[in-house]
């Protein structure tokens, strides 16, 4: 008997992340509509800004373009929390960052499963934020208590899903025959419900609580909510889309427009009113809506000093705006976004120099040639032209910008207020593991570059 190789679990992310956005796009026809306005604009970004492309090609960041796309799901319990941290470990994805979003009125908290390691990154970046309901925020005990035991009673995987994620787990890996296996199982639990699992009455209780628990407990499972492909220009995209029959939400979420791009800038457009049938009726005869799209921009991934300066000015601008951004404020809202950022160096140099932002080096070819430098430091390595520097790419989410994505596709009425506040504690607990921090993760990718270049370069860093 010949022993088949197994494959390993970055091409089985790529793969089911391909599978996802197909799956998507035959459910979501706007979300194809979305996707061919992102491509063609990237692809106009790169014929008209050539140094872009250069700068993606050197970065190897231009094959991963096309089919890097972030999407988002929300469970009920613990217990599906943590059967979905091992069915996402057996695509190499784990659970990076703790974002809590119930000071914005969402009652989840949240993580994003996504590869850690640079070179996975590069073969498929794909990532999916993570919410779990907290049910223990419902005040209605009633309610509660319904929730809690419509939750009980459903099985988000398929038997062939569970049995694949043990069998990785028990053997360490897949061969080709049981990847092929374990994308098509592991896909049913992302899929679209047309029929509910409550009563229409029922449902309306536990919209009435808020709309987000009836899109988590009413369902036979955590159908995916979006599906988001990466463009060059978030700008372009927002002013063409109503153009494309799109609408979209009335700010740009993230720091304002820059030469030098930071951390993640996203917008959506508002969730399709969708027809589904309650457990009381046998046609369809409500409606849900869950499902949106949305894209994203990605610059450079901030330091605890960049990121604590980029908290400090987004929450001046907020702060003077006095509101949540919306259709009336938003002209308003971005130039106090623009007028506060103007404090943000906007230079790589600039960044790099204050300690701002994370790169990663590279030995130029003129530093290769000159390999054997001795003793030398890399700032001089730098200003000699034998190293350069890329930023790092941001692989992450923002709470704020994730909260005002949430509003936006769950409509104004999902405003509340909670007392209890973050509880990591809570949430690791239920997923079964601790959570990644995701600036040791850049931390590493950027110590990692320093010291490939002191290898190829034969030099001693000081
Ligand atoms: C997730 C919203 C957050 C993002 O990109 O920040 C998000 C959700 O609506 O479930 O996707
Ligand atoms: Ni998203």
């Amino acid at each position: 008997m010949t022993v088949q190789p197994f494959i390993s679990p970055d091409l089985i992310r790529q793969r089911f992340s391909r599978a996802m956005s197909d799956m998507y796009r035959e459910e979501v026809p706007l979300y194809g509509a979305l996707m061919a306005l992102v491509e063609q604009t990237n692809r106009d970004v790169l014929e008209r800004q050539p140094h872009l492309a250069e700068h993606l090609r050197s970065t190897g960041e231009i094959e991963r373009l096309d089919m890097e796309r972030h999407g988002a799901i929300r469970v009920g319990t613990a217990s599906e929390l943590a059967t979905l941290a091992r069915l996402f470990a057996v695509m190499g994805m784990q659970p990076v960052g703790y974002y809590d979003l119930t000071p914005a009125g969402v009652p989840v908290h949240s993580t994003a499963f996504r590869a850690v390691h640079e070179a996975a990154l590069r073969i498929s970046p794909f990532r999916v934020f993570t919410s779990l309901l907290r049910l223990e925020l419902i005040e209605d005990p009633e309610v509660r208590e319904f929730a809690e035991s419509v939750l009980a009673r459903r099985s988000i995987f398929t038997e062939g899903a569970l049995r694949l994620i043990t069998q990785a787990e028990t053997t360490g890996g897949l061969n080709e025959a049981e990847t092929a296996e374990f994308v098509l199982q592991a896909l049913e639990t992302f899929r679209w419900h047309h029929s509910a699992t409550v009563t229409a009455t029922q449902y309306q209780t536990l919209s009435a609580q808020h709309r987000l628990i009836a899109d988590v407990v009413a369902f036979k499972g955590p159908h995916i909510n979006h599906l988001t492909p990466r463009t060059l220009d978030i700008d372009i995209v927002q002013t063409q889309m109503p153009a494309h029959g799109i609408t979209p939400k009335a700010v740009i979420e993230g720091p304002p427009r820059r030469n030098c791009p930071i951390l993640l800038r996203q917008t959506s457009f508002k969730a399709l009113d969708e027809p589904i049938a309650f457990t009381d009726q046998n046609q369809t005869h409500g409606s849900h809506s869950a499902r949106f799209g949305e894209i994203e921009q990605r610059g450079a991934a901030l330091t605890p000093k960049g990121r604590a300066l980029y908290d400090r000015l987004l929450n001046a601008a907020r702060e003077e705006l006095g509101d949540f951004p919306n259709e009336a404020n938003a002209a308003r809202y971005n130039a106090l976004m623009t007028q506060h950022f103007a404090e943000f160096p906007d230079s790589l140099d600039g960044m790099r120099e204050q300690g701002l932002a994370y790169f990663r080096y590279f030995a130029t070819e003129k530093g290769l040639a000159a390999a054997g430098l001795g003793e030398t430091s890399l700032q001089d390595l730098l200003r000699g032209g034998y190293v350069k520097a890329e930023p790092l790419v941001y692989e992450d989410f923002l709470p704020v910008s994730a909260a005002g994505i949430f509003q936006s596709n769950l409509g104004g009425a999902a405003q509340a207020h909670y007392g209890e506040h973050s509880n990591r504690q809570a949430f690791e607990q239920a997923l079964g593991r601790s959570t990644i921090d995701e600036l040791e993760l850049y931390a590493e990718t950027q110590q990692r570059s320093v010291e490939q270049c002191a290898e190829a370069l034969r030099i001693n860093l000081t």
